[in-house]
């Protein structure tokens, strides 16, 4: 059993609505257990601008998967939830991205982990440091004392987590 932790982001068609039935998916697999999901936040869009606010939360859970296995389960979920691949960075119905394998290190065609970015990114580092605060990131930080160093933006927590089992 490896620990992973994914991102979960989306801003079109009832964004909340998507993060919760991709978490239902996830939380009904039999190879994953353990299944937390972090509050949802709302936040204003990295990149370009001209696209809705965007809901973001983190999940933690275990499973037996290799990372591309997950991968392919991750991109799987994506495409029942309508998502089409236009514009890089651009709006999204669901985006869930693989932040964290165990403490494994992946580059390769289909994969970078743990994904880059993540130190940069208020809306991964605010939930993840709420499930764990004490998780060590790249930087031998711990969420939560990096979380105090990022300007949080227009982060609003909108909706509690599921502390499910
Ligand atoms: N890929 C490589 N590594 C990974 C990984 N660790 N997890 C590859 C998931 N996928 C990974 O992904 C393109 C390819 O990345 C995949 O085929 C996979 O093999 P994609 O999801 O189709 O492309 P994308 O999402 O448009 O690009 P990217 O770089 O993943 O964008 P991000 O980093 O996901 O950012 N603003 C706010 N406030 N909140 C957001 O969530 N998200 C984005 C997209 C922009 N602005 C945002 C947010
Ligand atoms: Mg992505």
């Amino acid at each position: 059993m490896i620990e992973c932790v994914i991102g979960l982001g989306a801003n079109l068609n009832n964004p909340q609505q998507q993060l919760l039935d991709a978490a239902q998916h996830l939380l009904g697999e039999a190879n994953i257990t353990q299944f937390q999901l972090s509050s949802l936040y709302s936040s204003t869009p990295m990149g370009p601008q001209d696209q809705p606010d965007y809901v973001n939360g983190v999940a933690i859970f275990h499973t037996t998967l290799t990372p591309h296995a997950l991968l392919d389960l991750l991109q799987h979920i994506e495409q029942l939830h309508g998502r089409v691949r236009s514009q890089h960075w651009g709006p999204r119905t669901l985006d869930l991205d693989l932040l964290f394998y165990g403490n494994k290190n992946i580059n390769d065609a289909r994969l970078t982990v743990p994904h880059p970015g993540i130190l940069e990114r208020e809306f991964v580092i605010v939930p993840l440091a709420e499930l764990r605060p004490n998780y060590i990131l790249p930087n031998n930080k711990s969420a939560l004392s990096h979380a105090n160093t990022l300007n949080l933006r227009e982060l609003q927590l909108i909706h509690p987590g599921l502390p499910i089992n």
